[in-house]
């Protein structure tokens, strides 16, 4: 076993402790006897010092020029290339994802620093004719102020990433407030941004509990933007007190994401699909596929083919090579996704396969749960609507195309959705109508990529967007410049009327 890591918060260009010097622990969640790391237990006073570092910080890094600004960006991309593996290997054990999943999360926050470092000589704004002869109109990007990142643990290198990257190049300072599952991820990742060179007090990391840290941060005076991924239900929070504090905030949390297969698909292709959304990240991922919504005509069939695929997972640790399946994060979220199962059960669904928390003795010390399969799900049970997070999707038979959107649009939520279907006809139909920030034709609900937006509608989000040119929305204020050369008061929409 590794020796465990001392995290510590990062506070205007230092290493420091919480105030109170209390500290939590990180554990293997595929062996909790292994300590991965012990953290801060920060505090408000904590969350108060970093605003004022980034505020501090905020002064001169909004002055520097966006391509220099990106250099450093460019730099966080070429560091994440050189401790790629350490950092999986890190994230692995942390979290339990598969390493070559882990390997994919840090490619993603690669992928993300070079995309963001070529926007530092992008970052377009506008210019257009004025009504008014002799005048100049233009629009540009302005940076927000201090940022507060609160990111979960499911992907713990790329959500950092797809926040903090666009937000330094737009000219932004952050803190940075990782979950409290993954810190050693997090601490590894700043000390990358630190390698990189950045001034201080242009990023601080706070660690801590939601309850301390994030609700700090979320009502203090001075932030002026909160990114958070997370629960609706904390979601919900977040965007309420930052309504009362007036303060930007992007939001992406729930999902209930469903695959359509269509009758006339390629049943291998959508098996792969379903397999790889369903069960790949243990269920874990926002975008996972949680509803299978089949065609009655090929329903049993590929129920079948389902089964049998299923039934070759082999369950083990991330950092285990053979392992298809880590376990889910905690204690907690292996409760949960337990009473979600006695909760299908009572309601009347079948369990088809899986079920139950892994009781067997290679496994015993870490919160594994078997991959299950719901079947004669219908949609109004909770299992069809409440999101679980976990190695856990529903089947539910519909007789039409029309139904099968209807019920896949049946859900609070609205993030990713996924139709498998040889018919260019219902493809373009079901782009239309399904309701969701991210469509997939004959792919799984997972996969997105860095350059384009991320997000989705409904109880899902609040209208932003993650990644791609819509992060730039998120961390950028408009300002509208007019430039009047004429040497005289021109009034529009007056003068230029007779
Ligand atoms: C998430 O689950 O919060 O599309 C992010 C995907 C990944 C990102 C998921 N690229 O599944």
């Amino acid at each position: 076993m590794t020796t465990p890591l001392t995290c510590r918060n990062y506070i205007a260009g230092q290493w420091v402790n919480a105030a109170s010097r209390s500290t939590l622990e990180s554990r293997n969640p595929a062996d909790r006897r292994e300590l991965v790391a012990t953290f801060p237990r920060s505090a408000a006073i904590d969350v108060d010092t970093a605003v004022a570092a980034a505020r501090k910080a905020y002064r001169t890094w909004r002055l520097l020029p966006a391509p220099a600004r990106a250099e450093y960006v460019f730099r966080v991309g070429e560091l994440l290339q050189k401790y790629k593996e350490e950092l999986a290997q890190l994230m692995s054990r942390e979290m339990g994802k598969s390493l070559t999943e882990a390997r994919g999360d840090v490619q993603e926050g690669i992928d993300c620093a070079f995309y963001n470092a070529g926007e530092g000589r992008r970052l377009f704004g506008q210019t257009t004719p004025s009504e008014m002869p002799n005048k100049f109109a233009m629009t540009v990007r302005t940076p927000v102020g201090v940022c507060a990142l609160i990111t979960p643990w499911n992907f713990p290198i790329a959500i950092p990433c797809w926040k903090a990257l666009p937000a330094l190049v737009c000219g932004n300072t952050v803190v940075f407030k990782p979950a409290e599952d993954t810190p050693a991820c997090a601490t590894k990742l700043i000390e990358i941004f630190v390698e990189a060179g950045l001034p201080e007090g242009v990023i601080n990391l706070v660690h801590g509990v939601g309850e301390e840290v994030g609700k700090a941060l979320v009502e203090h005076p001075d932030v002026d933007l909160v990114s958070f991924t997370g629960s609706s239900e904390t979601g919900a929070f977040v965007a309420s007190t930052c309504g009362q504090t007036h303060k930007r905030v992007c939001l992406e949390m729930g999902g209930k994401n469903a695959q359509i297969v269509m009758e006339d698909a390629d049943l291998e292709l959508a098996l792969d699909g379903a397999v790889w959304g369903a069960f790949g990240t243990t269920g874990q991922r926002c975008t996972a596929t949680s509803r299978l919504i089949l065609h009655r005509d090929i329903k049993e069939k590929f129920t079948a083919m389902l089964k049998e695929r299923t039934n070759k997972l082999r369950l083990g640790a991330g950092t285990d090579p053979k392992t298809d399946i880590g376990p889910v994060i905690n204690e907690r979220q292996l409760q949960r996704v337990s009473q979600y199962l006695d909760i299908a059960r009572e309601e009347g669904a079948k369990v088809l396969i899986g079920g139950e928390i892994v009781t067997e003795a290679e496994l015993e010390h870490g919160y594994f749960f078997e991959p299950t399969i719901l079947d004669e799900v219908t949609p109004e049970m909770r299992v069809a609507r409440e999101e679980i997070f976990g190695p856990v999707v529903a089947i539910i038979a519909v007789n039409s195309f029309e139904e099968a959107i209807a019920i896949l649009n049946n859900t609070p939520y609205g993030l990713s959705s996924s139709i498998y279907t040889r018919d260019i006809n219902r493809a373009f139909v079901a782009m239309r109508d399904i309701e969701a920030g991210i469509t997939y034709i004959n792919g799984p609900t997972i996969g997105a990529e860095v350059h384009l937006p991320f997000g989705g509608v409904k109880q899902t989000g609040n209208g932003h967007r993650e990644a791609g040119t819509a992060a730039l929305d998120v961390f950028t204020e408009w300002k509208t410049v007019y430039v009047d050369f004429s040497g005289s008061l021109q009034r529009a929409q007056i003068d230029n009327r007779s």
